[in-house]
């Protein structure tokens, strides 16, 4: 099955706009993107007037859930997070992948004519019949700017700072997805987009030290940690960290205070490719993938998104991520193996 859009925006919209109890919801730990494409159609959804139940499941980054208003989301921890008796849409956003959903996958298989999806992923399964796909976005909240203008909804006042509007959901998503405007999935459209969010009174400096500057103590110990650990493979090309559950225990730091560490060998000229394992279980690890795009247009870069694929994991050309039954020392090993083989083919970026 090919993972890309179904249906045209207005058909999608006119679901929309019938739905008298809209369901939404994302993947399992929602990112800035997620919350972001949540809060900016739930946001729209109820200036129409409609009574929208948004939820997102398991942890939350604490900068990211204070995003949103008392009431405007519903957060459930662990668990499941079905809709009401009475729901007649559930939008999906963000993610078209049953191993994110666990929260409501049994409901929405039970349901699939009430199921829409909206997302920016490279894969994803057949979770919404429905769906728009759109690969070209640099975030999910980019997917929605056509989806809310066909709505007719405006995203917010124009002009002085404005908290809590569609824009600055839309904001969020865009912003974090594309490393605040660097990765190169922020292309001209991404800063058209951008400069049209700020017009609309988006606070972009506050919601950057809300969002990047909410590091817990223990991070930058953490980071030291990493730091300590880090070997280069396959002619330095490849940059390998891995923290072991005693690290946070030492540290005071939680999985949560993780965020953008794997990227801090990408300042190194040769690195082209950094790996992040991190040990949640004597036989369970968690690798981050992340790779620099290419110098110019056309040229070579490592896609980590196949890399992951490797290990039944997955995301995007640049930043992947999979889970590894093994110990982190085989994990290593297996990475390592992983890497030679697909490097091998893969030219030298720059
Ligand atoms: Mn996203």
């Amino acid at each position: 099955m090919e993972y890309s859009t179904t249906v045209t925006h207005a058909a999608l919209v006119a679901r929309l706009r019938a739905a008298k109890r809209p369901f939404l919801t994302t993947h399992f730990k929602p990112d800035g993107d997620a919350m972001g494409s949540v809060l900016a159609l739930a946001r729209a959804l109820r200036s129409l007037g409609t009574v929208v139940d948004a939820v997102l499941a398991g942890p939350v980054d604490r900068a990211i859930r204070g995003l949103a208003l008392e009431g405007e989301i519903r957060f459930v921890d662990h668990g499941v997070a079905i809709p009401s008796a009475d729901c007649d849409l559930a939008v999906v956003l963000d993610t078209g992948a049953w191993s994110q959903l666990e929260h409501c996958r049994d409901w929405l298989k039970e349901h699939p004519a009430l199921v829409v999806g909206i997302d920016h992923h490279a894969r994803g399964d057949a979770v919404a019949p429905m769906r728009i796909v759109d690969r070209g976005c640099a975030s999910c909240t980019q997917v929605l700017v056509a989806v809310i203008d066909e709505m007719g909804v405006p995203f917010g006042p124009s002009a002085r700072t404005a908290r809590n509007t569609i824009a600055e959901a839309i904001f969020v998503g865009l912003a974090t997805d594309t490393g605040w405007f660097r990765f190169s999935a922020a292309d001209d459209r991404v800063f058209q987009l951008a400069a049209r969010l700020l017009t609309c009174g988006v606070d972009k400096d506050g919601l950057y030290r809300m969002i990047e500057q909410g590091d817990a103590p223990g991070r930058p110990l953490l980071t030291g940690r990493a730091l300590n650990s880090l070997t280069y493979a396959c002619g330095g090309r490849v940059a390998i960290m891995r923290l072991m559950r005693a690290d946070f225990v030492e540290t005071g730091t939680r999985v949560d205070d993780l965020a953008g560490l794997v990227n801090e060998p990408m300042g190194v000229r040769e690195v082209e490719m950094s790996v992040l394992l991190v040990e949640s279980d004597p036989q369970l690890v968690k690798a981050s993938f992340r790779s620099k795009p290419a110098a110019n247009s056309g040229g070579a870069f490592i896609d980590v998104n196949h890399l992951a694929a490797h290990f039944d994991g997955g995301g995007h050309v640049h930043a992947a991520g999979a889970r590894i039954a093994a110990s982190m020392d085989d994990a290593v090993r297996l990475v390592l193996e992983a890497c030679a083989v697909y490097l091998e083919d893969t030219p030298v970026a720059g």
